[in-house]
């Protein structure tokens, strides 16, 4: 297994749509289990394969507070969400940056596992939160984008400057 490096915002690489897993093959396994590995590593409750520079819609999520429930979502699609919730989000992409964004209190997603076989998870509240996050990456979408454009710029500048400084 392997640790993968994870793209910052405001790369724009972030802003790629990513294309469906046309076939699960060996490679896409791996990939699947290095983003694992790469998530707990963070440590992080999600990451898109966006994040770590493919543009493939597959994401890995672990909300559990035991860290033992791995969900490995394969060509995720959003078929339902309802309600609203407003809570504090954070990404990998956006280190050290953390804000509220407003969310669908539950959704359904309709998915394919690592064996090809279509499941559906439907989740709320923290799961409800990250699988809309991930599902944004594979929209080229990053959370600060929920955020006012005087926020973003406040991040940009956060960032550059963070950047700058461990360079
Ligand atoms: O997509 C990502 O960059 C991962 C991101 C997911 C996320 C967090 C919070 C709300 C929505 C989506 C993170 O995991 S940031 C790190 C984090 O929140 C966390 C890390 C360890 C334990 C608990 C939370
Ligand atoms: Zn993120």
């Amino acid at each position: 297994m392997a640790l993968l490096p994870i793209l910052r915002f405001p790369d724009a690489r972030l802003r790629k749509v990513a294309e469906p897993v046309a076939r699960i093959d060996e490679a896409i396994r791996r990939l699947a289990r290095d983003m694992a590995e790469t998530m707990y590593e963070a440590p992080g409750i999600g990451l898109a394969a966006t994040q770590v520079d493919v543009h493939k819609r597959l994401i890995v999520i672990d909300a559990s507070e035991t860290r033992d429930e791995l969900l490995t979502l394969i060509n995720p699609e959003i078929v339902e969400l309802s309600g609203k919730q407003r809570g504090e989000e954070g990404c990998l992409s956006v280190p050290g940056i953390y804000d509220k964004v407003e969310r669908a209190q539950r959704v359904v997603v309709r998915y394919l596992d690592l064996e090809g076989q279509e499941q559906t998870v439907e989740a709320e509240g923290l799961l409800a939160v990250c699988l809309q996050h991930e599902i944004d990456h594979l929209q080229g979408r990053v959370f600060v984008e929920h955020l006012s454009q005087l926020k973003q710029q406040r991040i940009r500048n956060k960032l550059s400057k963070q950047a700058r400084i461990t360079a």
